[in-house]
């Protein structure tokens, strides 16, 4: 039963950001062709749109119709793609693949990718100062800082600066702290934020809503580590795959599996327990929180 609603969530979210983020870009053949190729092909490479999806929950917890919060939900997406274009590049982690499919660097080279991603994360404040009806234009100045915040240099881009650095060395579990809550952490605290801001959130609700979305983000994280060991496990055998999970600044690397995958569970049980506090109209935050935990890729 739970599932099927969740399921029924998802979809209907999806499209609705789908069709926002369609319209957040230019067309593809505008000029110049090159650089709008580039930004929809990571655009609309198959990602779960997990972000934007938060952003419309938080706000529905707050009493808003996901209408109105488009624009910031797809803004949040703009910069999570710009940061994947960026983290694939040869100077970053020099992938070839993302999401099944050749990296945009791979696809258009690597200076088209590089200016791909600046173009995103400029459209995304562009998108977001667009006031939409209803919401105080005070609270969307707010939104464009707080974005601007958890993307920048003391935020996601602080988290990759320190990962970058740790980068073989015996990580410790505050090093990997300060790396997840900073690289992934940030961008989704910001969603539940930026949701419960624009839908006129009290400071409580917003309190909560930050925590829910500090637990969530901290899960998701370790979460996203265990199923790349569980990955290469089945690539490379148990012995191969915990080889190259110890190199790694990760809580399966600090703690073990085992460990790992119980932290995970508290901090999505957790997230539920804030859910729950919020009332009824917060169910989909209660469902996400089940989603990133049992989620499979
Ligand atoms: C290079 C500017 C810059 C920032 C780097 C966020 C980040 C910081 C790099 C992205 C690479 C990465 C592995 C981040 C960790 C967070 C993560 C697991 C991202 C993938 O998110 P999903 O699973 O992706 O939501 P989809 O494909 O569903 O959109």
């Amino acid at each position: 039963m739970r599932v099927t609603e969740l399921e029924s969530y998802l979809a209907s979210r999806r499209q609705l950001v789908q069709e926002a983020l369609e319209k957040s870009l230019p067309p593809a053949e505008s000029y110049p062709p090159a650089i709008h190729q580039a930004m929809r092909y990571s655009l609309f490479a198959g990602g779960k749109r997990l972000r934007p999806i938060l952003v419309l929950a938080a706000g529905e917890s707050a009493g808003s119709p996901p209408e109105p919060l488009l624009p910031a939900a797809c803004a949040v997406e703009l910069i999570h793609t710009y940061s994947l274009i960026h983290d694939d590049l040869p100077a970053m982690d020099n992938d070839d693949y993302r999401r099944g499919r050749p990296t945009c660097h791979k696809v258009f080279g690597e200076a088209i990718a590089l200016l791909a991603g600046d173009a995103l994360l400029t459209q995304a404040f562009a998108v977001l100062s667009q006031v939409p009806a209803g919401i105080p234009p005070a609270k969307v100045l707010q939104a464009i800082g707080e974005l601007a915040t958890a993307a920048g240099s003391q935020g996601m881009i602080g988290g990759q600066v320190v990962d970058m650095e740790a980068e073989g060395q015996p990580a410790t579990l505050e090093i990997v702290n300060y790396i997840h809550t900073h690289k992934t952490g940030s961008l989704i605290r910001a969603c539940l934020r930026l949701g419960g801001i624009l839908s006129g959130a009290g400071e409580e609700q917003l309190a909560v809503l930050t925590r829910y979305g500090e637990n969530l983000g901290l899960a998701f994280q370790i979460t996203d580590d265990i199923l790349d060991i569980e990955g290469d496990f089945t690539r490379m055998g148990k012995k191969g795959g915990m080889d190259v999970a110890r190199g790694k600044a990760t809580y399966p690397a600090c703690l073990g599996l085992k460990k790992a995958r119980e932290i995970a569970r508290e901090l999505c049980a957790e997230a539920q327990s804030l859910a729950l506090s919020l009332g009824p109209a917060a169910e989909p935050l209660f469902l996400l929180a089940g989603y990133v935990l049992n989620r499979q890729g």
